[in-house]
């Protein structure tokens, strides 16, 4: 058996996602709530407000977490929750809602394993220095993760600093889909750059002060094969991994970008400025870091793409399955449909091997442990008359992905964790509340918001009992 008597099975969210209570109890706003807020930003009008309400129901939630028999519960931190201008004072409320959360799950002998960024920015920060585009949010971020772990790291073991920097900023900074709603190259990559240094910085202080758990960031991960073994289309995928794939890995992990993804962005002037103080602290971090995080949902088939060739297009945010178009940048690569995968409804490829495949190139790249800190299906579920979902989909998809994780394991990986995406539905950021990847239903049509297992619940509650030899 791969998996060991340790082995953590988890289960994920993020504070926006799921907790609501978004102006009270003296929590500040962040950029999701006003740009939630924005007409036409996000599907039909969606946000988090209320959300699944989780922040008045730690205990409800925890029991289901406890009767499942989770041994990890991967959940964020909300920067404004804990200190609401993003710097400055600290709200006492902000803490006592962590400490409750994190005991209670103790209690549960649930794992708590925090991220301390995914993605709900103190606004006041975006309005003082812009944010991410600022060098000034690196301090800022490390005194709010220095307050976080003096306030929990006593029984916090496990850290993951960002969640998907890459995500948040070509989102945020390319495809106008994230707050702040910018598209502009050489932003996206300076902002990038300082995610990258606020981790560092933040992985160095959590060893300097001697805690003795683990660290490491999230990064979004998708592993590309080539669309034939053309030259072109070869090219095509090396581009792509250098300036995707590679290079936000690369800049966590190895402490210096890809050189040839340096070089193309150097050639178009859209280069961050990389001092030699910030690849001292990268090489340093990198050294540092206890594990490699990944949220994988999926792998990219890569084209070539000739100069008069697509550029982005829109993403498939309407659930309708066939309706995302092929889409890249001109002279470099475009991400093409791959006919050997089934796709879920927003057109995500499904492909558990693809996981193996991925785990096995990070293994021999970065020789670290791993964290899937997400993986999970979106589907649309029904709630039938009797009460049940029988989300036979979501389990045939989780246990193909369990048996990848098995597979890489039983040639080296050092995989510590599996946590899927995710406990209850929530909130998904651009597709509203009617895509769900829980296993717990939430009636989000009532103010109850009541909870119900899924089919999915009980099955992955064997699969923990028996560590993984049931699926
Ligand atoms: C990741 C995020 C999660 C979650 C998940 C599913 O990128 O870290 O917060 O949202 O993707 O994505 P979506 O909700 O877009 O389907």
């Amino acid at each position: 058996m791969a998996f060991t008597k340790d082995f953590l099975w988890g289960s994920a969210s993020a504070a926006y996602q799921i907790e609501g209570a978004y102006d009270t109890a003296g929590k500040g706003p962040s950029i999701w709530d006003i740009w939630a807020h924005l007409p036409g930003k996000t599907f039909e009008g969606t946000n988090g407000d209320i959300a699944c309400d989780h922040y008045h129901r730690i205990e409800e939630d925890v029991a289901l977490m406890k009767e499942m028999g989770l041994k990890a519960y991967r959940f964020s931190i909300s920067w404004p929750r804990i200190i609401p201008a993003g710097t400055g004072a600290i709200n006492p409320e902000g803490i006592a809602f962590y400490n409750k959360l994190i005991d209670t799950l103790i209690k549960a002998e649930i794992v708590p394993m925090v991220t301390l960024y995914h993605w709900d920015l103190p606004q006041a920060l975006q309005d003082e220095y812009s944010g991410w585009e600022s060098r000034r949010i690196i301090d800022d971020f490390v005194n709010y993760s220095n307050v976080c772990f003096e306030n929990f790291a006593d029984r916090v073991k496990y850290w993951i600093v960002m969640n998907e920097p890459n995500i948040f900023t070509s989102l945020g900074y390319m495809l106008k889909l994230h707050p702040p709603g910018i598209q502009d190259e050489a932003i996206y990559l300076k902002a990038f750059h300082h995610t990258v240094l606020a981790h560092a910085k933040t992985v160095i202080a959590y060893k300097e002060a001697g805690y003795d758990g683990m660290i490491g960031s999230s990064i979004a991960y998708t592993p590309t094969y080539a669309a034939s073994d053309s030259q072109e289309d070869q090219r095509a995928k090396r581009n792509f991994d250098v300036t995707g794939p590679l290079w936000y890995l690369d800049g966590y992990y190895k402490g210096a970008y890809p050189v040839a993804g340096v070089a193309y962005y150097t050639k178009k002037g859209v280069m961050p400025v990389v001092t030699r103080a910030d690849e001292t602290m990268m090489a340093a971090a990198a050294e540092l870091a206890d594990f490699i995080g990944i949220n994988y949902y999926q792998t990219a088939t890569i084209a070539h793409n000739p100069e008069d060739g697509v550029g982005f297009s829109e993403m498939n945010t309407s659930g309708k399955k066939g309706t995302q178009s092929e889409n890249g940048i001109p002279g470099l690569y475009k991400q093409i449909h791959n006919d050997k995968l089934e796709y879920t409804d927003w057109d995500w490829a499904i492909d558990p091997d693809g996981l193996r495949y991925g785990l096995e190139i990070l293994n021999k790249r970065y020789g670290l442990p791993i964290i899937i800190s997400e993986n999970g299906l979106g589907a649309y579920d029904v709630l039938t008359e009797a009460g049940e979902v029988n989300d036979d989909y979501r389990i045939d998809f989780l246990r193909k992905h369990i048996l990848a994780c098995e597979a890489a394991m039983s040639h080296g990986v050092n995989l510590l964790a599996y946590c899927t995406w995710s406990f209850t539905d929530l909130l998904s950021w651009l597709n509203g509340y009617k895509k769900r990847y829980g296993f717990v239903h939430i009636d989000f049509d009532s103010e109850a918001l009541k909870r119900t297992k899924k089919k999915s619940y009980y099955w992955y509650q064997n699969v923990i009992a028996t560590n993984g030899e049931e699926l």
